[in-house]
């Protein structure tokens, strides 16, 4: 007998990549419902070959339903995950409302899987940022092998990261300069098309946005708090995948080669890294693809123990719906939730 799973922001771009995912790789739900503020209420949504109508968030009863899976942002996520985790069911959130709290663990299964079994204390387990998940699944087995000391970060962030308005607004804009139309901002502070701007999110008191300070306090909380990083975010005009320049110090030696065979292996990882014309990854290539792409692996002379790397991925899939249904299998797999229907 399988899981009932419902989906909350069905109609977003992340909402519709779970429900692709959950179909692609066969999730054991025997029931997967579409949940949607009001205003989405009869919008049909596909759900592998059958279409499935959006229901109210509002007016669902979660109390035969297992799963939650919910993209839906950081105001609906503050006020409907301890009501939908009260009853039983199990909410694996993607906005940054639980991130950071103590009893919620925050999860990149490849990175900190055994840190799950902290969810049932809220019935809440947390996604990271999309920038965070590819960035730890690359530092992972780096720190594992040669101890990290110090991350700099320069993000490069697709504008679906923004949601589907942005999306919108690299196309209308692309088109506006080439017709000569005048050229809207609504979504974006500055123009985004045929430039880029190193803001996402809002401004904290430091000087950081807030995108930066949720780089670096995810990346302690999964992978080690004694890391030290810091970040810069920028928002580019590309539509689908965040790449990020990563220079890393590390406690031990470690040669490119060292770090290219341990990335070849390590879970979640793909290497493509030729030194020629060509032999790298750019964020094109990458969306609609599950792994976290590493090229441009080379030794940082500068620095005691550095090294440079590329690191590209999919941020609606591994920065999002991926690594959430990835939490859920961590569930399943570890048979650390039992499907109500069965256990009545
Ligand atoms: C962006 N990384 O690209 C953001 C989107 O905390 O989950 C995801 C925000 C988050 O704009």
């Amino acid at each position: 007998m399988g899981y009932k799973v419902a989906i909350v922001g069905a109609t977003g771009n992340v909402g519709r990549e779970m429900l692709d995912i959950l179909a692609e790789r066969g999730f054991p739900a025997d029931e997967v419902v579409a949940l949607a503020s009001r205003r989405s209420q009869g919008t049909e949504v596909s759900f592998g070959d059958r279409t499935l109508k959006v229901q109210a968030l509002e007016n669902y009863d979660f109390s035969d339903t297992d799963i939650c899976l919910m993209s839906a942002g950081g105001n609906v996520a503050k006020e409907w995950a301890p009501k939908i985790g009260a009853q039983g069911c199990v909410v694996i959130d993607n906005s940054s409302a639980w991130r950071y709290d103590a009893d919620v663990p925050l999860i990149v299964p490849e990175v900190n899987a055994d840190a799950i079994t902290g969810f049932s204390r809220k019935n809440i387990i947390a996604n990271p940022n999309c920038s965070t998940a590819q960035l730890v699944v690359a530092l992972k087995p780096l720190h594992d092998a040669a101890g990290i000391r110090r991350v700099v970060v320069s993000t490069y962030q697709s504008v679906s990261g923004a949601g589907k308005e942005a999306m919108e607004e690299l196309f209308n804009q692309t088109r506006a300069i080439f017709v000569n139309d005048p050229v809207e901002n609504t979504k974006f502070t500055k123009r985004i098309a045929f430039n880029l701007i190193p803001h996402i999110d809002v401004f904290m008191e430091d000087g950081y946005t807030k995108e930066e300070w949720k780089v670096m306090a995810e990346t302690k909380k999964i992978l080690d708090p004694k890391i030290k990083l810091t970040c810069t975010a920028v928002r580019v005009p590309v539509f689908i995948s965040h790449s990020e320049s990563v220079n890393i110090e590390f406690e031990r030696p470690i040669t490119a080669d060292e770090a290219r065979d341990i990335l070849r292996e390590a879970p979640g990882c793909l290497v493509i890294d030729k030194r020629e014309d060509g032999g790298y990854i750019t964020p094109y290539e990458t969306a609609g693809e599950d792994a976290t792409y590493i090229s441009r692996i080379r030794e940082d002379a500068t620095v005691e123990n550095g090294l440079n790397i590329w690191v590209v991925a999919d941020n609606l899939r591994k920065g999002a719906a991926l690594n959430a249904i990835q939490i859920a299998e961590v569930l399943v797999n570890r048979r650390l939730l039992t499907p109500k229907k069965q256990a009545a």
